[in-house]
């Protein structure tokens, strides 16, 4: 075996990718990730005790987010910049000890060799040591893992927010922290439980912040109808989350003759007042992010990659030479466009010229879909949304947030949306919309029957509706609601996702379309016991098990 990975939905035979990834990781990228997220325990071992001191340095709680966003499912598959940025943390790390030296702390013996200058053996032996399987109790290895895959999904979120200048000191410090209790053999699996909850509050935090940094910065998103149809330009087709890189894009491509078009998770840019009033954004083009490499073959321009999820092209691909990484995302053979200089934007002339050289879109649908439903345009609807629910014209609603993904299994969730009956709402973010988005599933009084809040983070807009709600109804317990948890994940984002929930109190979450490879039977148990998390089962079963009350069809 030459790498081990369990960190997501698609892990080989629902136990852990051993020989390369199947998202198309390969055993030396999973090595050098390995290494560097042992790199940032390190690290946090040194910040910890400067923190204790009062003493913050703002380059590394960056270097240690960006770290661990890099290193989420399908963002980042360049090896070269996994070692670059390995060579900057031992920078960073010496920096470190020497502040700590010159305040008379030695916090650890020092074991510096630069793993980056080994042979591809000898980091696999490193990172043998060092990476998931070197804890060996199954149960304090799954809480671990957890943990950090909890941490994961925060990273990204505070790097989105941190990009808007929006911080919160606590979200490094907890990350930091928590990174270093992850090395901590004295903890039991009672304390490392109580450290996932923990997770789950800071991640509620973090998702806080970056609603904020976006809503302050962007407006509030509005209902939108967003186009399907193409135009007849070149264009530029943006994926992945960050809003920072959206607002570049749109201003450096205006005026150029460039439209551009948002693709999966992207979309619910569409829904922000701040970038709607540009009239070369055309809409969204494609699917959720699998469908990529069918979609950036017509898509014919170019493509813009701001995070993940990047699936690597095949070798008969036409558009790998079309497409640009920005951020923590990273790909060898797609360009990568590096940060501004100085507090300067991002340069994207170069792409924007590549762009103008380009076809026009070839079209593949029409028409488009509706969408903004975040928590203030649903509070402006409040009144509509409670009187339905009180007539009994809403019977209930279900929250289908999450991911998509490539899997066939996966059409449970377009079967699931199709048989809801008609009296009954989704409430979804995230990239697992594209399962169902596109489906005409009508509207109750005006109310679509599907309500998306926008991406995955703003599942953070769903939990506050479902607090109104509570609060409208006056209710004591979140569960009291009309409100049933059907989630489909796939990487790590989902994983924050869930442990916000789960910290907010809600429970009863079906988690498909598998239960993470990650969890023990042990921890499973933990998470049934007290949560009430269950596995999806049949259509059908699920839908007797979600409305026992009636019978559907
Ligand atoms: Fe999807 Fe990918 Fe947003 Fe994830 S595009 S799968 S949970 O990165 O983050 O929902
Ligand atoms: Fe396998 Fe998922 Fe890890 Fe990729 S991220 S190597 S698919 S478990």
């Amino acid at each position: 075996m030459n790498m081990f990975c369990f960190q997501c939905q698609e892990a080989a035979k629902g136990t852990g990718c051993e020989i390369k990834g199947v998202c198309g990781k390969t055993p030396e990228v999973a090595v050098l990730q390995d290494l560097l997220v042992y790199q940032l325990k390190g690290i946090s071992v040194l910040t910890n005790e400067l923190r204790k001191m009062g003493v913050e340095d703002e380059k590394v709680n960056r270097f240690i987010v960006d770290g661990l966003f890099m290193t989420i499912t399908n963002a980042n598959f360049d090896n070269q910049r996994f070692v670059d940025t390995i060579r900057e943390g031992f920078k960073l790390r010496s920096m470190l000890k020497m502040v700590l030296a010159s305040k008379g702390v030695d916090p650890e013996p020092s074991e510096l060799t630069d793993w980056t200058a080994l042979t591809l053996t000898e980091m696999e032996t490193k990172a043998a040591q060092v990476g998931v399987l070197s804890t060996k109790n199954e149960d304090i290895r799954s809480l671990r893992e957890l943990v950090i895959y909890g941490l994961k999904g925060m990273a990204a979120y505070a790097e989105h927010a941190f990009n808007l200048g929006y911080e919160d000191p606590e979200i490094y410090a907890f990350m930091q922290k928590a990174l270093v209790d992850t090395t901590d053999d004295t903890l039991s699996a009672e304390q490392l439980t109580a450290l996932v909850l923990e997770t789950g509050r800071v991640g509620v935090t973090a998702m806080a912040l970056l609603d904020n940094a976006n809503t302050t910065t962007y407006g509030h998103p509005e209902i939108t109808k967003v186009s399907l149809n193409v135009r007849n330009n070149p264009g530029i087709l943006i994926s992945g989350h960050d809003l920072k890189d959206m607002e570049e894009l749109l201003k450096q491509t205006e005026g150029t003759g460039v439209d551009v078009y948002t693709h999966s998770e992207m979309l619910p840019a569409n829904y922000y007042p701040a970038f709607k009033k540009y009239a070369h954004f055309a809409g969204n083009y494609g699917g959720a992010w699998w469908s990529q490499t069918a979609d950036f073959e017509t898509f014919n321009g170019v493509i813009l990659f701001t995070t993940n999820c990047i699936v690597p092209p095949k070798s008969s691909a036409t558009y790998a030479d079309r497409v640009y990484t920005t951020g923590a995302s990273g790909f060898p053979g797609f360009k990568h466009i590096e940060h501004g200089i100085n507090g300067q934007p991002k340069d994207f002339s170069y792409m924007i010229a590549h762009a103008k050289q380009c076809a026009a879109p070839t079209p593949i649908e029409s028409g488009e879909i509706v969408g903004g439903f975040a928590h203030e345009q649903v509070f402006a609807l409040a009144d509509k949304v409670v009187d339905a629910v009180k007539s009994g014209a809403i019977r209930k609603f279900f929250v289908m947030a999450g991911c998509d993904g490539r899997m066939k299994s996966r059409s449970y969730y377009t079967e699931f949306a199709e048989k809801l009956p008609k009296d009954t709402v989704i409430l979804t973010a995230g990239c697992a919309k594209y399962r169902y988005n596109k489906l005409p599933l009508g509207d109750i009084g005006g109310i679509p029957r599907v309500l998306d809040a926008g991406q995955c983070n703003d599942s953070y807009s769903l939990a506050l509706i479902a607090l109104k709600l509570k609060e409208v109804f006056e209710l004591n317990d979140i569960n009291e609601l009309p409100i049933a948890y059907n989630i489909a994940w796939y990487e790590q984002k989902a994983v924050i996702v869930l442990l916000a929930l789960l910290y907010l109190g809600v429970k009863n979450i079906h988690l498909g379309p598998t239960l993470p490879a990650f969890l023990s039977p042990n921890v499973a148990k933990v998470l049934v016991d007290n949560f009430g998390i269950a596995p999806i089962g049949s259509v059908d079963e699920d839908m007797k098990l979600f409305l026992p009350e009636m019978e559907v069809a």
